[in-house]
């Protein structure tokens, strides 16, 4: 059995015979129901406006304004209300019928009323819309969900750059849209040197920290339009769009400097580091992104052998 509780419902009714809304508004008080009445269409704008009501129930024939003028007011996109609106009509308007539910009406009740039909087709509105409510709710959640999956799916835990899978896809993208229109672009692969002893002489923790460190760092060094990702270990790899082998060197010797100048550490914990950047750049007969980070990678440990904390092409 489904928990439904009447006081938790607002009910707004709307006619202009005195009869009605009393008798309705009996009926509706007595099964638990919070309700408003007033007596004509402006009125009931105003209450849809402050009081947000969970329910309208509203008659069809009304000086000034008509129910299906009112229905049609509220209802016309976008809403003023994503309430169900239920139009009481008499035997005798059969004919407004298929207009009501066009104008938007969830449903019309006739009268004279029959108390009980009118609390199961209120409770049964009411119950269609707590329902919709709660699916909206989890449609939300789950759309939460799935941008965090989608975010952690990318992402390196530790430095919270884009893991290599991703960067990957993004550079195979830009290697696509450099070869195509015959734009450069250039990687650096940033390797911290001596990493090992950081972490034996100062523990993981402090090693985590340099790396989180020199993510910070290479990032704030980099432009808007650069990408950067974790490759490795201690290994980072960016891509530079629009930019020749002569740029992309001045900005791996600019973060190389800035690497040499930083301490990064806990407290009064600090170390320094350097790293060692091998670059290179699109040329027209490269075969694919692969071939460019490979390029990279040897001209970085061709920089390792020679000593590090330097800059090779
Ligand atoms: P080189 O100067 O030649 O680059 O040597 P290196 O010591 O920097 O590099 P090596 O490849 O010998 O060692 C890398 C170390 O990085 C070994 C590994 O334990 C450590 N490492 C890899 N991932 C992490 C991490 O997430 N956190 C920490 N603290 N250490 C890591
Ligand atoms: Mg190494
Ligand atoms: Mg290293
Ligand atoms: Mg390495």
């Amino acid at each position: 059995m489904k928990q439904f509780f009447p006081e938790k419902f607002l009910i707004l009714i709307v006619d202009d015979n005195p009869n009605n809304l009393q008798i309705l508004h009996v009926i509706l008080e007595a099964e638990g129901y919070k309700t408003i009445v007033v007596s004509n269409g402006q009125d009931a704008i105003e209450r849809v406006h402050l009081d947000k009501p969970d329910l309208i129930i509203m008659a069809l024939t009304m000086p000034k304004m008509s129910g299906l003028e009112l229905c049609d007011y509220l209802k016309s996109p976008p809403p003023l209300t994503t309430s169900p609106i239920i139009l009481m009509r008499t035997v005798r308007e059969q004919e407004y019928l298929i207009e009501a539910f066009e104008k938007g009406a969830a449903d019309t009740i006739t009268h004279p009323f029959n108390p009980a039909e009118i609390l199961a087709r209120v409770r049964t509105h009411l119950e269609l819309k707590q329902t919709q409510k709660q699916l909206n709710r989890l449609v939300k959640e789950h759309e939460k969900l799935a941008n965090l999956l989608r975010k952690l799916a990318i992402t390196d835990p530790l430095t919270g750059l884009w893991n290599r899978r991703h960067f990957l896809t993004v550079a195979y993208q830009e290697f696509n849209r450099a070869s195509r229109y015959k734009r450069f672009m250039s990687i650096l692969m940033i390797d911290i040197d001596h990493f090992k002893q950081i972490n034996d002489e100062y523990g993981h923790t402090m090693g985590d920290e340099v790396l989180k460190g020199v993510a910070k760092s290479i990032v704030g060094s980099l432009r808007e339009a650069d990408y950067c990702g974790r490759f490795g270990g201690e290994e980072f790899v960016t891509l530079l769009p629009e930019t020749d082998s002569s740029g992309a060197v001045r900005v791996a010797e600019r973060l190389r400097k800035r690497m040499e100048q930083i301490t990064i550490g806990i407290g009064d914990k600090q170390v320094q580091m350097t790293v060692t950047v091998g670059v290179a750049s699109y040329q027209l007969d490269d075969a694919n992104i692969e071939v460019i980070i490979q390029r990279a990678n040897k001209a970085l440990y061709h920089a390792k052998s020679q000593g590090y904390n330097r800059v090779a092409l």
